[in-house]
């Protein structure tokens, strides 16, 4: 498999923890987001992805497929083996509620693009977007933070899309500085997944594109 990635970006993050989980090779293809205006923007990578965002992933049938959610959900059904969600349907749903949190309530809010728009055509200062990064942050790792069980991982003794979800965005937090005190159990989980091999090797700084 192919996966067109930028090393911070933490839906690709998310779709490279699934990779590694289900101990699926692929290889990485960088997209700078940001370099020369984002080399998404060019017309080779729009003819992958027309939304012009990483993650893409190239399956082996040569299929490209889009939005790290609809992906990992791919990889889960076609190697169903650990499965990324429980079996009992009112865990499921719970498991899925963080991991949407994450992926339709914080992360839009807060993405590269929607923050340059604020920056450049709503002219806001930059302390400005950092109060409106810190807010959306804030707001979803309260609600996370209520709905973690006992660990080790969001959902229990197994590694769920929560964790999935979780990790990258802690990452992005932490880059942002985003005080975390607060919030004891998602930092728990966020150390019991990063000790798993899987996770780490997604990390930011373990990628080749890494800066
Ligand atoms: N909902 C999408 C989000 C994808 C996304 O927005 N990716 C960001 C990086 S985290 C991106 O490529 N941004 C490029 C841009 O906005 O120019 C997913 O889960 O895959």
């Amino acid at each position: 498999m192919k996966l067109y990635s930028f090393f911070r970006s933490s839906a690709a993050y998310r779709v490279r923890i699934a990779l590694n989980l289900k101990g699926i090779g692929y290889e990485t293809v960088p997209v700078h987001l940001i370099k020369d205006g984002g080399h998404n923007k060019r017309p080779e990578f729009r003819a992958v992805n027309p939304q012009m965002r990483v993650p893409a992933l190239v399956t082996p049938t040569g299929d490209v497929l889009l939005q790290s959610l609809a992906i990992i959900e791919y990889l889960d059904e076609t190697h169903p083996e650990r499965p990324f969600l429980p079996a009992d349907p009112i865990a499921r749903a719970q498991t899925r509620a963080i991991a949407q949190i994450i992926a339709c309530d914080i992360h839009p809010l807060n993405n590269t693009g929607p923050l340059r728009y604020l920056k450049r055509e709503m002219h806001q200062e930059q302390s400005a977007i950092d109060a409106w990064y810190h807010h959306w942050v804030l707001a979803g790792f309260e609600a996370i933070e209520a709905l973690i069980r006992p660990g080790p991982y969001a959902c229990g003794t197994q590694v769920t899309l929560a964790d999935i979800f979780l990790v990258p965005q802690v990452a992005n937090a932490r880059r942002l500085k985003v005080p975390l005190d607060g919030f004891p159990k998602i930092v728990g989980v966020d150390a019991a997944c990063l000790a798993l091999a899987a996770f780490d090797r997604a990390r930011p700084e373990n990628q080749p594109d890494a800066e």
